[in-house]
């Protein structure tokens, strides 16, 4: 496949003024007339109009009234020429057969669950009709759809309803008129037989606005959360970013089948349902939150992405990076802003860091793709996130909300690009922000190494902070970036000392600023040596090499005024006490673990000042990837699980008696009502991480504990968090809990998901050929991306010890699985393929295994774009 560059980007010889699609429904087929008028941009009249198709049938071809002779047009599956188009302004009309019910890539125009809908992001329009199928081409779209009454007596498009109407013979038309000039992915068309929630927005300038979620029949109660977190963030919207929404309707529609988490087309956001379907009964506190973020993030876009939208996709972040900064800002002021912080840079390193540190890495903003599909990543969005958080540190809360407005005002209605957007924060805050465009532009994490050394005599503080960021595919040499450094110095009472003096680095506030590959900075006036508390608020996404002592790390744990860096303290004594542990038992030997860092721990879980959430996170073990991740290179998964094992038996053991407490009283309290918030989720996180550190034991009475959980629960969260436990210690009644729970929930398919995903991520050796089973159990669906995700998905990122067996057997399984996948669903085949990212890790056998597995889809013939492109830069 060619590799498109950002270097060559060209506006397009025509402008698309306007756009009417008419759809006729049938289930067998489906003919889409298209009627485009376009108009050359200077300079271009009378040029080839080349427009882009994919799989594409078309069976009418007119310019201005006449239908064009063959030897005017060329028409292929994937390209559409009109050789010579008249010199001004013309209207196109042209007519396209699909066949969606045949369309299992779900891009473009297809059918889930009987009802019509669609995907364009990125360039599935091209599927639906020849088109300029990229973002920079920006028209406004009327559109018809006919369609079966009884079929789908629910017709909807972008925009604002116009009329609608019957047809006599059975069919009936609605027509959607979307006032905001928009480009082809935020297309979007559903049709079917659905049920909807409705209510109401009142805007902050008084518009009345109608929302409705739409559903499958039966399902409208469960919306309740989704459009209860549709309503906080219009609100929210308003207030933290002054953003009106600016239609008469907004809707959203929960489809079973989507290969993403959704989709923000203008006024018709398309949602994975699990994203939108909550209840007690089947929802964790985990759906919840999901649901909420998931429901922002998309209307969010409504500003960052469809009224300001992006020039190329080579600018993706412009508007994932930002909207999911705006949804993580949503979620703090929602929940916990500390819990939703700890939670993120969790994420950042399990998803982020290993792709920014293996073959797949690549910038913020790349420069280069074969496949844009394969560049919705955890860089583009995650990373792209923290760019953002850096930047408001960097230039302060007032000027980042002057150049938010600024870029709102200035860019509407354009598609936009990076240095655009940032020019509106250098000229709000004065700063000249070029050496900051090194985080758009290169790629990998650097590494920040601290020395310290205290002069007592002259009272002074020194740290040397030393950046570094290792060479990525295609990227040799890195720039030193603009890092900031969020810093406490804590004192012997644990308040934050004030330093006479600082020099060495700019200081903005409590940040310091590195902008050199090193900075000696220097404190001066200090009663004695500091603690120092760096990155507070995880204030950047690096990774940090600093050698604290226990005794240092055990005093922020219980000392720093900053939570993050609380949590961060316990988090490096684990890991460090993990990664030993490791070492240990690869070298044959028994793991050991000091006490001291465990009984803080203990200390913790008795204070009453602490809320149980930011517990659950101080005693939640970082996880067996996380550890591989530490350990870097000869990773063995068996060794990283006999000490993870061992580590949680040591924590059990010794803090037993306070994690039964904790239970007892989260048993006692199995009265109270279920409510999916910040403290009644917290509660019941405690609880189920206690649970599962007691039933690292194994004892009769822990386990006894675990299933008086599963059998008593009263809500998904704590039923599925026992059920989990059973299944993955191996446990004699998990068979039964199992069934039982199939029994109740079998026929909910995004509870059969969790039921998969248990099963899959049991560090068991029965579990591959489990697994292999559940692939033919009638409630599991190769055609579904939920399922495939739930088993499939969880056994390869959630079950390091039976994904990477010794005997390869796992790789083999997956990469099987994804040649099987590649031809229906290749977004879906690459998104797995994925996780082979850090095969190079593994101690020699099982990379050689890993390799075996690769070549295996590698030697497979006519794979898909999306697929070809993951497997040889992952083989590179
Ligand atoms: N634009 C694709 C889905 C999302 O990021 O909102
Ligand atoms: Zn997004």
């Amino acid at each position: 496949a060619p590799v498109i560059r950002l270097a060559d980007y060209r506006p397009t010889p025509y402008a698309i003024d306007k756009v009417d699609l008419e759809f006729d429904l049938t289930p067998e087929r489906t003919l889409v007339a298209a009627t485009l008028v376009l108009s050359p941009r200077a300079g271009t009249a009378g040029e080839p109009l080349v427009l882009n198709g994919d799989e594409l049938t078309l069976v009418r071809i007119a310019v201005d009234g006449r239908e064009l002779r063959e030897d005017e047009y060329e028409a292929s599956a994937d390209r559409l020429t009109v050789k010579a188009p008249p010199a001004g302004s013309f209207r196109l009309e042209m007519t396209t057969r699909l066949d969606p019910a045949a369309n299992t890539k779900l891009m473009g125009l297809y059918r889930s669950s009987g009802t019509w809908c669609t995907q364009c992001e990125a360039e599935g329009f091209r599927r639906i009709t020849y088109y300029y199928d990229r973002p920079d081409v920006l028209s406004v779209f009327t559109v018809k759809i006919v369609a079966p009454k009884i079929e789908a007596p629910i017709l909807l498009s972008n925009g604002n309803p116009v009329s609608s109407g019957d047809l006599g013979d059975g069919r009936h038309f609605a027509v959607w008129h979307d006032p905001w000039p928009k480009p082809s992915y935020l297309f979007a068309l559903v049709a079917g037989d659905l049920d909807a929630l409705e209510d109401e927005f009142t805007t902050m300038g008084g518009r009345k606005v109608k929302l409705a979620i739409y559903v499958e029949k039966g399902n409208a109660p469960k919306a309740v959360y989704a459009m209860d977190s549709l309503k906080r963030s219009m609100k929210w919207d308003e207030e933290v970013f002054g953003r009106e929404y600016d239609l008469d309707v907004f809707n959203v529609v929960a489809v079973s089948d989507f290969n993403m988490g959704a989709m923000e087309n203008k006024g018709l956001n398309v949602f994975n349902d699990k994203y939108v379907l909550a209840d007690p009964e089947i929802a964790t506190d985990a759906d919840y939150a999901g649901i909420e973020a998931v429901i922002a993030h998309e209307y969010f876009h409504n500003w960052t992405g469809d009224r300001i939208t992006c020039r190329d996709w080579f600018q993706l972040c412009l508007k994932e990076g930002l909207t999911v900064f705006r949804d993580q800002e949503f979620s703090s002021d929602m929940r916990s802003r500390a819990v939703k912080r700890i939670s993120d840079a969790r994420l950042l390193r399990s998803q982020q860091f290993p792709e920014d540190g293996g073959p797949l890495a690549h910038p913020v903003r790349p420069e280069q793709y074969k496949e844009i599909n394969n560049f919705y990543t955890a860089t583009v969005y995650e990373k792209g996130a923290e760019v953002i958080r850096m930047l408001k540190t960097l230039i302060g809360d007032d000027a980042f909300a002057r150049g938010m407005d600024l870029y709102f005002t200035r860019h509407d209605g354009e598609a936009a690009t990076i240095e655009q957007f940032i020019a509106c924060f250098a000229e709000a805050s004065g700063r000249d922000l070029e050496p900051f465009m090194v985080w758009y532009r290169e790629a990998g994490t650097p590494t920040v190494t601290i020395d310290e050394s205290w002069d007592e005599a002259a009272r002074r503080y020194t740290l040397t902070l030393t950046q570094e960021t290792p060479a990525t595919p295609g990227q040799q040499t890195k720039k030193p970036r603009v890092i900031p450094v969020r810093f406490g110095l804590v004192g012997p009472d644990g308040k934050d000392m004030r330093p006479s003096g600082i020099a060495g680095a700019e200081v903005n506030g409590d940040t310091l600023i590195l902008t050199a590959p090193s900075h000696t900075v220097t404190f001066e006036g200090l009663p004695s040596r500091p603690v120092p508390s760096l990155f507070r608020r995880f204030s950047a996404p690096v990774k940090v090499r600093q050698s604290l002592s226990s005794a240092d790390l055990i005093f922020l744990l219980a000392n720093d005024a900053d939570s993050f860096n609380r949590w961060q303290a316990g988090t490096t004594l684990a890991m460090t006490a993990l990664v030993k542990a490791t070492q240990q038992v690869r070298a044959g030997q028994a793991p050991s673990f000091e006490t001291a860092p465990i009984d803080a721990l203990g200390k913790l879980l008795d204070d009453p000042a602490l809320d149980a959430a930011f517990k659950a996170l101080l005693i939640a073990v970082p996880s067996e990837n996380d550890v591989a991740r530490e350990v870097a290179e000869n990773v063995d998964p068996d060794a990283v699980a006999t000490a993870h094992l061992a580590y949680r038996r040591t924590i059990a053991g010794r803090l037993e008696a306070r994690l039964r407490a904790i239970v007892e009283a989260d048993n006692a309290a199995a009265d109270q009502p279920y409510v999916p918030d910040a403290a009644g989720s917290g509660r019941r996180s405690l609880a189920n991480t206690a649970l599962d550190l007691l039933s690292i034991t194994g004892s009769a009475e822990a386990m006894a504990l675990v299933r008086r959980r599963f059998e008593t629960a009263i809500n998904m969260t704590d039923r599925m968090a026992a059920l989990t436990i059973l299944v993955h210690r191996g446990d004699a009644g998990a068979e039964a809990a199992l069934a039982a729970f199939f029994e109740r929930f079998g026929n909910v398919p995004l509870v059969v998901d969790k039921w998969l995903s248990a099963q899959a991520s049991a560090p068991l050796p029965g579990t591959l050929d489990k697994v292999m089973t559940l692939t033919q159990h009638p409630a599991f669906s190769f055609g579904n991306p939920n399922r495939v995700r739930a088993l499939v998905g969880a056994f390869a990122t959630s079950n390091p010890t039976q994904f990477g067996r010794a005997d390869g057997k796992g790789f083999g399984f997956v990469a099987d699985i994804i040649s099987r996948l590649d031809a229906a669903n290749p977004q879906l085949a690459a998104r797995l393929l994925v996780t082979f990212r850090s095969w190079r890790s593994y101690e020699p056998k099982r990379r050689a295994q890993a390799e075996t597995a690769l070549r295996s889809i590698q030697g497979k013939p006519q794979l898909s774009r999306d697929v070809a492109d993951i497997l040889e830069r992952t083989l590179a």
